[in-house]
């Protein structure tokens, strides 16, 4: 029988964490809300996708060279206008757009930027497997009606919020605003995120591995060695670890958050276009590893923090180890220890 009682949602939850901080001045509470109702808006088209032929090609490329998936440019869609004009953005950066976008004319320039994923691992969209949308915020650094992309060209390390959705059986919101992670369950009966996870911390050891290991031919000594290092049988130290891999970044760094491990994307020399990896920075790599800092965890791009990466270009791509401390410091010996074509 139900009690009645209401779990916080996330405008409660925000507010209370408002509260807490009295210098803060109610911003960050109106951006994750327009966040939340960007997310509602296509979390309703990506569960009726299988049922109105939304799937499918458009047929035209984004900058990745990768085919827009309907629901991609859906996504992209809501997530341009609701976020331009909301008054709180002076810029806006998505995966599908090769430039960064200004708000529209006759719209309010807020104080930050925010560069997201509209619909990361959309190709699984045919499939029914969990797809997702990643943000993160930054301040803005310019003078005002100066915005430009060095707003959004900033170090992981100064993200004022970052988080995700995720697509999957329930629709699930995951933010940081550097205050713990913290998880909210869209209840699509009253249209509220519920708060259902709170102060998420990694197991500082896991034993589980993430990989797309048709890329072995392609990585470095240190990360093969690596990988074949998890493989070895060893009672004492829990090895051999599990494979995991789904191939939708939020999927796989969700269970990542929640279980302990290591997700890892490393550089390859697959494609001499991207010897940097595979993920992008400013979309996916820095608010992940904004998220797994603040959960306990770590990220590295197998070198360094990634949360150090200054940005270079919008599109930029970083080689990606994230999860558990004790694993990430692992991948890093390796590295350290058998690359000697590390940048
Ligand atoms: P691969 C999806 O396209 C994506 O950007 C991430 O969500 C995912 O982790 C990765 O690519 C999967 O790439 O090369 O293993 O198929």
């Amino acid at each position: 029988m139900a009690d009645g009682k209401v779990g916080t949602n996330l405008t409660r939850h925000i507010y209370q964490k408002q509260m807490e901080h009295p210098e803060a001045t109610g911003e960050l509470t109106g951006i994750l809300n327009q966040v939340a109702f960007a997310a509602k808006i296509v979390s309703r088209e990506v569960n009726k996708a299988g049922l109105v032929e939304i799937l499918g090609l458009t047929g035209m490329e984004n900058v990745q060279g990768e085919e827009v998936q309907k629901l991609d440019d859906f996504a992209n869609e809501v997530f341009i206008n609701i976020l331009g004009k909301s008054g709180h953005f002076c810029i806006i950066a998505t995966e599908e757009e090769a430039e960064a976008i200004t708000v529209p004319e006759g719209y309010k320039r807020g104080n930050y930027s925010i560069a997201l994923d509209p619909l990361d691992g959309s190709s699984n969209i045919d499939f029914n497997i969990a797809i997702g949308t990643i943000f993160s915020v930054h301040r803005r650094v310019t003078e005002d009606e100066g915005e430009g992309e060095q707003d959004l060209m900033q170090p992981g390390r100064k993200i004022i919020a970052a988080g995700y959705v995720l697509y999957g059986s329930s629709t699930m919101l995951v933010v940081s605003t550097g205050d713990g992670v913290h998880g909210f369950t869209l209840d699509p009966s009253v249209g509220e995120f519920l708060q259902s996870h709170t102060d998420i911390q990694i197991p500082d050891k896991g034993n589980i591995y993430s990989i797309n290991e048709g890329n072995y031919p392609y990585w470095t000594t240190g990360v093969r060695k690596y990988i074949d290092f998890l493989k070895e049988k060893d009672k004492a130290s829990g090895r051999p670890y599990s494979g995991r891999y789904i191939g939708s970044m939020v999927a796989d760094m969700h269970r990542t958050l929640l279980k302990g491990g290591i997700f890892m994307y490393p550089a390859d020399k697959k494609d001499p276009k991207k010897p940097g990896g595979k993920l992008r920075l400013l979309y996916e790599c820095a608010p992940f590893a904004f998220l797994v800092a603040h959960a306990g965890g770590a990220a590295s791009t197998g070198t360094g923090p990634v949360l150090d990466v200054v940005p270079e270009d919008l599109h930029q791509r970083v080689p990606f180890f994230a999860g558990s401390k004790h694993d990430v410091s692992q991948v890093e010996w390796f590295v350290g220890k058998y690359d000697e074509d590390k940048e």
